[in-house]
């Protein structure tokens, strides 16, 4: 009964997986337009250390589309076409290559995975361009299949829809960028065009079934937060917390991190990405930890902090109340038809008056409250962590996002500031609150789901207000001795 059970329920989740990226599929294929050939490649692998990769991450497009995440995939779509629309190349089968780094996917498996019925190998694939860009046949794509194609192809008018999104401003030449050039200059008859808009617009409303996994993303990195209030005492080091966390959400079965986890105490707490993990925590200290998990393909995203003897200070109350109105108020303006920029403004607005009732900037008009408050308040998740889509697009039920505001009480930022004679005049009011309120950071983040009945925190099995977290810290079973580890 048991076996029965659970066989029902991973064939009915893989059936869920491949009716969405083929729903997805024709969604796209219904924007390209007949005289259409789109490629999509899978993410390269990427070297860690001489032999040794990086855990291999597909590419987020590629998976949008197709659900499979081995390398040397690529998908071709061909709206055009009069049966197969959908090709997918597959890295060859190798069984000596297999014993070392894993069974590949056969073609049935990748059917069945993908819902595309046609699957050529990965070696075929620029055979397979040349053809299509010459107007010759291939395997089963003949003049019949592939007319429209080609017929555009001899009117000059076909196009090659490609992914060509750029990647960060320092990167020269993505690898899809070096690719279109390759094609522009062996054949002719197309213009390439960017077929990235087309899948903002699609990942920025997530699908019923990607709804499912976000939350059950947030559901896993939720009790993976706890387990790490819960591991954290004075005396124990950063990555003991770190360690808690991690182990709570790969033993729940996620994929890995959705970014590399940020447990930070003390004055590390007001370094937005801290890496290390390394610090002893003390009793009066603040921890930050920003971690979640990636399942599925799916990340969530969310932030605590907290104090590691239980007890928040007078100081660190002052300004982590600040950040729970200034998020309570960005919750409330979360709804259909706003945007992340109205989010931000709102929670803004709550900083900005907190700011200058405890004395840390001198004018809440102006924009002093970025010494303090030096990120935006919302990104969208989903495939990504910081998941595509611009901050002024309106909000609508299925869209996913972070609320997130935070406070970091920096000297630095004062000592940095360039010495005109408003900005000495600054420091010298402020400067007293800013002793007083130095080394602590804090920030307070949830994901969110926006469904039709309104903003769904999918983290609020996490601890957030003062009382709540006072209260989990006294379920810790602390350590009697403190003895140096
Ligand atoms: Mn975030």
């Amino acid at each position: 009964m048991v076996l029965m059970a659970a066989l029902t329920a991973s064939l009915s989740r893989a059936d869920a997986l491949s009716d969405d990226v083929t729903a997805k599929r024709a969604r796209l294929v219904a924007k390209l337009g007949r005289d259409t050939l789109f490629i999509a490649h899978s993410a390269p692998s990427r070297v860690y250390s001489l032999d040794v990769n990086y855990e291999y991450h597909q590419d987020s497009n590629l998976y949008y589309l197709t659900g499979i995440a081995q390398e040397e995939t690529i998908l071709v779509l061909m709206p055009g076409n009069t049966t197969r629309r959908e090709i997918l190349f597959m890295r060859d089968r190798d069984a000596s290559r297999e014993h070392w780094d894993g069974t590949l996917l056969s073609p049935e498996e990748a059917t069945a995975r993908s819902g595309v019925t046609t699957v050529l190998r990965a070696s075929q694939f620029d055979d397979f361009i040349a053809a299509m860009l010459t107007g010759r046949r291939f395997g089963p794509i003949d003049e019949g299949e592939a007319r429209a194609f080609f017929t555009a192809l001899a009117n000059g008018n076909a196009r090659v829809s490609l992914l060509l999104s750029p990647g960060r401003v320092s990167d020269p030449m993505t690898p899809e960028q070096t690719f279109a050039r390759t094609l522009r200059d062996r054949y002719a008859g197309f213009q390439v065009t960017d077929a990235t808009p087309h899948l903002v617009a699609m990942r920025l409303v997530k699908t019923p079934y990607e709804q499912t996994l976000l939350v059950r993303a947030a559901e896993i990195s939720a009790a993976a937060q706890i387990a790490g209030m819960l591991a954290a005492h004075p005396a124990a080091y950063e990555y003991e917390v770190k360690a808690a966390i991690e182990a709570a959400s790969r033993s729940r079965g996620a994929i890995s991190w959705a970014y590399p986890s940020i447990v930070g105490s003390g004055p590390n707490t007001t370094i937005l990405h801290y890496p290390d993990s390394r610090r002893q925590m003390q009793s009066g200290d603040l921890l930050l930890t920003d971690a979640a998990c990636n399942y599925d393909y799916m990340t969530s995203d969310i932030t605590r902090t907290y104090p590691v003897n239980g007890h928040f200070t007078v100081a660190q109350k002052a300004i982590y109340d600040i950040v729970l109105a200034a998020q309570d108020e960005a919750f409330k303006a979360a709804t259909a038809g706003s945007s992340l920029q109205q989010i931000h403004d709102k929670a803004s607005n709550v900083i900005r008056n907190g700011l200058f009732a405890l004395g840390l900037i001198t004018d809440p008009k102006s924009d002093q409250y970025r010494m303090w408050f030096t990120h935006g308040t919302s990104h969208y998740i989903g495939l990504d962590v910081h998941d595509v889509g611009a901050n002024t697009v309106k909000l609508e039920p299925g869209m996913a996002f972070t609320i997130e505001p935070g406070l970091y009480i920096r000297q630095s930022a004062l000592d940095t500031l360039p010495r005109t004679p408003e900005n000495l005049a600054l420091i010298e009011k402020i400067q007293p609150a800013v002793t007083k309120y130095a080394g602590i950071g804090i920030r307070i983040e949830d994901s969110i789901l926006l469904d039709t009945t309104g903003p769904r925190r999918l983290s609020a099995a996490v601890p957030r207000t003062i009382p709540e977290i006072e209260a989990l810290m006294q379920q810790r079973t602390v350590p009697s001795t403190t003895a140096p580890r």
